[in-house]
């Protein structure tokens, strides 16, 4: 399917897309036997290659997760979200880091950041998207109220002004306190985001996959094994194929 002309809109003037329903039950289903699986992963055994790229890794419950298991891989090409990654970032886009990532029951809550700063057109240059860095959730179980939600502050991709970050609620906020399993978010990584405190007795669990331009580098401790490489399909591969420069922000701000 195409990227909408609402699609459009809606990922300029917001910086992010919530695709409800994106992923149907038997789809969550299986990629839910695959986390079980992965979450038994043995953490030093896989990094022995790179012990040092650990200290980059969260871990949560495993980092570069498709060196664990490449049926990971699914989630580079994924048929829903690629024609959105096209658009954004260019039809030859690549992979900058892979986390299987988790909010447990008592988590404190992260801290607001962005990955790459804000440009004042909110990366759309002569009617192109030119954004350095896309991410996206896929959303493995429902997430409500104090469940350890995903915040964003809308538009804050093409921010003017600073704002206290050290704050745990900020005015303009977006909380996604209303996610089911299957849902999938897709945002600028030059947003304003958050993970929230999560006072639930309930795990949030998220495939979480970070994208850049054609040059983007992988992210400090997240370059393939050639083993994965081998495994995964030729489209895949070559989205995991990047430069073998580490993630350099590129200098967007005079286009
Ligand atoms: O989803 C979350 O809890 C926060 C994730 C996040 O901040 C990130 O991936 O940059």
């Amino acid at each position: 399917m195409p990227v909408s002309d609402d699609d459009r809109f809606a990922f300029d003037v917001q910086g992010y897309l919530h695709l409800r329903g994106a992923m149907p039950p038997d789809e969550v289903a299986e990629y839910t036997r695959w986390m079980d699986e992965a979450e038994k992963t043995d953490l030093s055994t896989l990094n022995a290659d790179n012990l040092e790229g650990m200290k980059y890794h969260l871990n949560r419950p495993v980092s570069r997760v498709v060196d664990a298991d490449p049926r990971f891989g699914r989630f580079f090409d994924h048929p829903v979200v690629e024609p959105y990654l096209a658009e954004f970032l260019g039809a030859d886009f690549r992979h900058i880091d892979n986390d299987l990532y988790y909010t447990y029951p008592g988590y404190a809550g992260g801290g607001w950041h962005r990955g790459v700063r804000p440009h004042p057109t909110g990366h759309v240059v002569h009617g192109q998207f030119t954004c350095p860095m896309v991410k996206v959730f896929y959303c493995m179980t429902d997430v409500g109220e104090g469940g350890g939600e995903f915040e964003v502050i809308p538009g804050s991709h093409r921010a003017q002004f600073s704002v206290d970050m050290n704050r745990l609620d900020l005015l303009a906020q977006h909380l996604f306190n209303d996610v089911r399993a299957g849902d999938i978010i897709i945002f600028n990584e030059a947003l304003i985001h958050n993970g929230r405190p999560n006072r639930s007795q309930k795990t949030r669990k998220t495939m979480i996959v970070n994208f850049g331009r054609n040059d983007a580098g992988v992210w400090a401790g997240y370059k393939p094994k050639e083993k994965t490489l081998a495994s995964v399909t030729p489209r895949q591969r070559e989205i995991l194929s990047n430069t073998d420069r580490v993630w350099v922000e590129p200098d967007l701000l005079g286009v």
